[in-house]
């Protein structure tokens, strides 16, 4: 495992596209489709052979069964790390169905596991949505942490609908930053224990990022982070834990990284909050914030394109506080006092 204490496991072909991207760490890639494996830097673990290498036609049962022969595999390519984050969409037979052994198969090794799933689109149908939702609850019962991600972030231009290729691109660079940000916690003195401490105490979660210059302040970046990405703050009503991880240059404000844990922790007085904060050094650097909302119940999920409702001009606040209104919340009504 090149000595790395994270391992980054791509999961069919969109999960290992985005895996692909993320240079400077250890790498797994695992598919059914024996064309996505070629020309990878990093370990590669086909699970495809009973279908000839063509991967699973969408669908997650054959994936499910061809991981569960591989299993020996999938174990020597994870040995040796501390953590792994396992990415894939869960609208994909491959992704959703091997997924679960992959976390599985982690916990059996002693390693602590995230999952990152994509959710289908809108438009793929109810039953692809349902068969993912099925083997979400599958990879929950194994994964330490499980972020459904959905299918639409606030990246996306809010006077326009955006093409495909644009949601695709915003929901992928969305998951690369946190990803990249993990990462360079790790490789600047974040300890693994407290990472998989974190990690082991996620559950069903969810995640968001934000980053400002440093002039610009950390309270930027936080209001970034709630309001600009995969995370629903009605997620923080129900909350057993908030988690902040701070990125920033040495010369960060204490006074205002001070003001945003009290902002965190006005918002979910009921729940801990546990605060890490990084130093990178760099004239250029920027200030990453990732706040996660750990432990909330499975029916509590990001909103999806499937449940966005009629536009509405309410302003989001919260303890007094204005986040701005993410798109997808806006839709959905949301109001929270
Ligand atoms: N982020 C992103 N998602 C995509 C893209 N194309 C398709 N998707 C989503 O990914 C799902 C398909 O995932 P894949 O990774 O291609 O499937 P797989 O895991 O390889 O599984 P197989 O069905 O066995 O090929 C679709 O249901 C879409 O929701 C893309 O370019 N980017
Ligand atoms: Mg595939």
């Amino acid at each position: 495992m090149e000595g790395k204490p994270l391992v980054l496991v791509g999961v069919g072909k969109v999960g290992i596209g985005i895996v692909s991207r993320i240079p400077g760490s250890a790498r797994v890639y695992v598919d059914t489709d024996s064309r996505t494996l070629m020309g990878l830097e990093g370990t590669t673990v086909f699970i495809g052979a009973e279908t000839g290498g063509t991967g699973t036609g969408k669908a997650p049962r054959k994936a499910y069964g061809m991981a569960q022969q591989e299993r020996d595999a999938i174990h020597a390519a994870l040995s040796g790390a501390e953590a792994a984050i396992v990415v894939g969409a869960a609208g994909g037979g491959t992704a959703a169905g091997a997924s679960a052994v992959v976390a599985e198969c982690a916990k059996e090794v002693g390693i602590a596991v995230a999952v990152f799933m994509l959710e289908p689109l809108g438009f793929e149908g109810q039953s692809r949505l349902a068969a993912a939702k099925q083997y979400l609850r599958l990879i929950e019962q194994h994964a330490d942490a499980l972020f459904v991600l959905p299918g639409k972030t606030c990246k996306e231009p809010i006077e326009t609908e955006p093409t495909l290729s644009q949601r695709f691109a915003a929901i992928e660079n969305g998951l690369l930053d946190i990803l990249h940000t993990f990462r360079d916690c790790l490789d600047h003195g974040l300890d693994i224990g407290d990472f998989r401490a974190l990690l082991e105490s996620c559950g069903r979660a969810q995640i968001g990022f934000g980053s400002a210059k440093l002039e610009q302040g950390i309270e930027l970046a936080f209001e970034a982070a709630c309001r600009r990405s995969f995370l629903d703050i009605e997620s923080f009503r129900v909350a057993q834990g908030l988690s902040l991880l701070v990125v920033a240059p040495p010369e960060l404000n204490a006074d205002d990284l001070l003001r945003v844990t009290r902002r965190l922790e006005g918002l979910v007085p009921n729940a801990s909050l546990d605060t890490h904060l990084v130093a990178v050094p760099g004239a250029d650097a920027l200030c990453r914030v990732l706040v996660i909302s750990r432990a909330i119940p499975a029916e509590v999920e990001a909103p999806t394109p499937d449940s966005v409702e009629q536009p509405s001009d309410e302003e989001l606040v919260l303890n007094g506080v204005n986040l701005e209104v993410p798109t997808y919340v806006r839709r959905a009504r949301l109001r929270m006092l």
